[in-house]
């Protein structure tokens, strides 16, 4: 039978990522994000790729309304959810405090941190009805120290890095793993939606060294969700070679 991982924010970089790994494991896969096009698209090329089945569901993670109507009452066939990727999240902005917008700063916490509290809400049951799930939280390094002008990105990430705690210990009697995949820099579209679509500034972030990709985000979850039911990764932080901390990167 086949495995079912349903992954928020798949219509590129991580999610996307991850979705084709598991696929490419047989697993049926709910997929979801709010550019329609992108991820109706996405679902026929996994289709066409893989023997599996793919849902794609189209909603905002920010609105709670939508996200109980698509993921609290699945279709029978799709409710063992047996893993969560909490992954759908963005930064707006890199500005001191002072200088920050407060529509950014809620655009950030109504998505990295009350979206992916809706989406657990919804999911939870699913899992400790059977008392077997596993829930991949992605975190960021930036959510394990704070840098200078990310405030409140950082801010949404320790806030992610605290749920993800609190479910472990709450989610124990259900035999629910928790794990926190916490990334430094890698190349998606996260820096261009951070510079809000200016391309240079984007491609900046990422010249003179080699960045963490999606794929080995996704390389990584497999890894987690491998491992025997008695072990489970709690917090995973991961950089590529040339960054040593939140701040410091070796560029050449
Ligand atoms: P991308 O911008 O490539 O992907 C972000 C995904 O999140 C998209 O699929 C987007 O889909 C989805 N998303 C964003 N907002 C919403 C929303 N309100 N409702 C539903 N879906 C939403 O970036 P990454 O793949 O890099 O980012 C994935 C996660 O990884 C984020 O949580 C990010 O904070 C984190 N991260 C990224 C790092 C990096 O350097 N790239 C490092 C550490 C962590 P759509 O626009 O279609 O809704
Ligand atoms: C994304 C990585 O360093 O831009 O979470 O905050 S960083």
């Amino acid at each position: 039978m086949h495995k079912i991982v349903l992954i928020t924010g798949a219509t590129s970089g991580f999610g996307k990522a991850i979705a084709e790994k598991f696929a490419s494991g047989n697993w049926n896969c709910i997929i979801t994000g709010r550019r329609a096009d992108k991820l109706h698209a996405f679902a026929d090329e996994l289709r066409e790729k893989y023997p599996i089945r793919v849902l794609s569901l189209v909603f905002d993670v920010q609105k709670n309304e939508e996200v109980q109507q698509n993921l609290s009452n699945l279709p029978d066939e799709w409710k063992d959810v047996d893993v969560l990727i909490n992954n759908a999240g963005l930064a707006l902005g890199r500005e001191t405090f002072d200088n920050g917008s407060i529509e950014d700063w809620d655009t950030m916490i109504d998505t990295n941190v009350k979206g992916l509290l809706y989406v657990t809400k919804a999911v939870v049951p699913y899992m400790t009805a059977k008392n077997r799930g596993h829930i991949i939280n992605i975190g960021s390094i930036a959510g394990k120290e704070v840098y200078e002008k990310g405030n409140v990105y950082c801010a949404s990430k320790f806030a992610v890095d605290a749920i993800t705690k609190a479910l472990r210990i709450d989610l124990l009697p259900h035999k629910i793993k928790v794990t926190a995949l916490q990334p430094g820099a890698a190349d998606t579209e996260f820096s261009l939606v951070r510079y809000k679509g200016d391309a240079d500034k984007a491609k900046q972030t990422y010249e003179g060294f080699t960045p963490l990709y999606a794929q080995d985000i996704a390389d990584i979850a497999w890894y987690c969700v491998s491992l025997p039911p008695h072990v489970c990764i709690n917090d995973l932080v991961v950089t590529c070679t040339a960054q040593g901390n939140a701040i410091n990167f070796y560029k050449e």
